[in-house]
């Protein structure tokens, strides 16, 4: 609204919806300014187009705000017995889920009725689409939905007319009863980039963080030693296994419900606007249809020429290049230090809290490299220890531990447990944590369930489980055994271990309510 404001264009805008006779979809917070007002960012006056005000998620129903994921539509009924046949922006979409990614939501009453065309369910009723002649409206992110929501987009743009001439017809979506419904657990694609050592940039797989081949002959973990002979990797090589835009599109073609990008070498002699992965995410953005999140560097950067640019200038760059969501390693350990060293508060200054103030907290995403520390007795130690349930001990036979937090992609230490780290950054105003685990990766023994419980009960959002998954039954088991609300792997989707499509099958076996594509 201050941008509208500030560009004088919220008198034509607000004649412009109210003629009601030209084409206007609004998108999230396109949705969300057509109303009275929002209580976000302190209160802001909205259009005053339609009855009823924004607010946030009622947090006292215990769910993870923000909002994040795939969520089913109920097409309002209009006071109706049944609903109407859906608007021409709902026409080919069935009962298909849609990506929503919100903290804030209006919710439908008698007032808003006649434009209220769909809602959703997340700690209660909310409004999901409107539709008024040839005005629309999505709370969720069509151009994220995947090919559901591409289908919105075409109902949309080719109006009351219906589907236009040769218009593929909407695939069937499974019958209702077949699939657990509400928020789906999302599985999401993670491809680990950096440049070989030709300089290309390759997906690579960290096995415990160590992504050079291991010499010929010595498996590890879960990786595969580096076969000898013409043509392929040399042990010492960095582990390559594919193209990352090529990579992203065959997972989101097979139906990831999200593709993370982490950027695992900076590129510090590249100036800001060069940066090899603002083109990644350029191509990427063109052909998966998906949130993209990028971590890896952000955080406050200096050009060769000495150009300094702010943390919250690098997000952006990437923010314009197609990035949904970025995500903070190293820097928000040291946000955290400072946070707790303050008394527990913040002073603005951090990337998280600037970014997040500037694009919303679900925008920012806060990845985690912990590492078991194993203690025998938890009053040993001031950071919060907790007995291990997977029957794994200490090198001593302990059977306590914290997982410490790691910078600089695993090599240091500090003195910060994975859910200290956690609890300061959702105060600081991240929307995501990003669970990562040194221990785990790349080994295919599972997700830590242990400390995924620990800091997706330590949390109020929404919390990724990550490393380790070796088998689709360990998505089932992070999902039914921890609040977590997604969880990622790398290496069994990079070498074509397990399908994305298994996951979710296994998923839907164990009645964990997942998205089809
Ligand atoms: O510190 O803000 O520049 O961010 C650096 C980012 O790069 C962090 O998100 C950090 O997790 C990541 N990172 C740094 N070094 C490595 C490495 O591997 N050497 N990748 C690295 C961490 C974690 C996941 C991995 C899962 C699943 N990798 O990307 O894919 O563990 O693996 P699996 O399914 O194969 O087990 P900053």
């Amino acid at each position: 609204m201050g941008a509208l404001k500030e560009r004088k264009l919220l008198a034509a805008l607000r004649d412009y919806v109210a003629a009601g006779d030209r084409p206007f979809l609004g998108i999230c917070l396109g949705l969300q300014l057509l109303f009275e007002g929002s209580e976000e960012n302190g209160g802001v006056e909205g259009l005053g187009l339609i009855p009823g005000r924004v607010e946030r998620f009622d947090e006292s129903k215990g769910l993870p705000i923000p909002h994040i994921g795939w969520n089913d539509l109920a097409l309002a009924t209009k006071g109706g017995a049944s609903p109407p046949p859906p608007p021409p922006l709902l026409s080919r979409l069935g009962d298909r889920r849609v990506y929503f990614v919100h903290s804030f939501r209006a919710v439908p009453s008698v007032a808003n009725a006649e434009w209220v065309a769909a809602t959703s369910e997340y700690a209660g009723d909310f409004v999901a689409a409107l539709s008024r002649g040839s005005v629309a409206a999505t709370q969720f992110h069509p151009e994220k939905s995947g090919a559901a929501g591409l289908d919105v987009l075409r109902g949309f743009l080719e109006g009351p007319g219906g589907p236009g001439p040769g218009a593929s017809p909407s695939p069937a979506a499974p019958p209702r009863a077949a699939r657990a419904r509400g928020l789906a657990k999302r599985v999401i694609a993670c491809l680990d980039v950096r440049a070989n050592d030709a300089g290309d940039l390759v997906v690579t797989k960290g096995d415990q963080y160590d992504v050079r081949e291991a010499p010929s002959g010595e498996a590890q973990g879960g990786a595969r030693a580096a076969a000898s002979g013409p043509g392929q990797p040399a042990s010492g090589d960095v582990r390559n296994l594919g193209k990352p835009v090529d990579l992203a599109a065959r997972y989101y073609a097979e139906g990831a419900d999200e593709v993370t990008f982490l950027n695992i070498t900076g590129f510090r002699d590249a100036p800001l606007a060069d940066l090899p992965m603002l083109a990644v995410l350029r191509a990427a953005s063109e052909r998966v249809f998906v949130p993209l999140t990028v971590g890896g560097g952000i955080r406050e950067a200096t050009d060769p020429d000495g150009t300094r640019h702010s943390a919250l200038e690098v997000a952006a760059e990437y923010f314009r290049s197609g990035a949904d969501k970025v995500s903070i390693g190293s820097d928000a350990v040291e946000a955290a230090l400072a946070w707790y060293a303050r008394g527990r508060r913040g002073d603005g200054g951090s990337a998280i809290e600037r970014i997040s103030w500037a694009y919303g907290a679900q925008a920012v995403v806060v990845s985690v490299d912990p590492r078991r520390v194993w203690v025998a007795d938890p009053r040993s130690t001031p950071r919060p220890a907790v007995r291990v349930t997977d029957g794994r001990r200490g090198p001593g036979g302990e059977e306590f531990c914290w997982w410490q937090c790691t910078v600089r992609g695993g090599r240091e230490g500090r003195d910060l447990d994975a859910v200290e780290l956690a609890v300061a950054c959702e105060a600081l105003g991240a929307g995501e944590i990003l669970l990562n685990c040194i221990d785990r990766d790349g080994t295919g023994e599972g997700f830590d369930l242990d400390l995924v419980r620990a800091v997706s009960d330590a949390v109020g959002i929404p919390v990724i489980a990550s490393s380790g998954a070796g088998r689709p039954a360990h998505f089932a088991e992070v999902f039914a055994a921890t609040g977590c609300s997604a969880a990622l792997a790398a290496g069994i989707f990079h070498r074509k271990e397990v399908g994305i499509s298994e996951v979710k099958g296994a998923m839907d076996e164990a009645g964990i309510p997942s998205r089809v594509a």
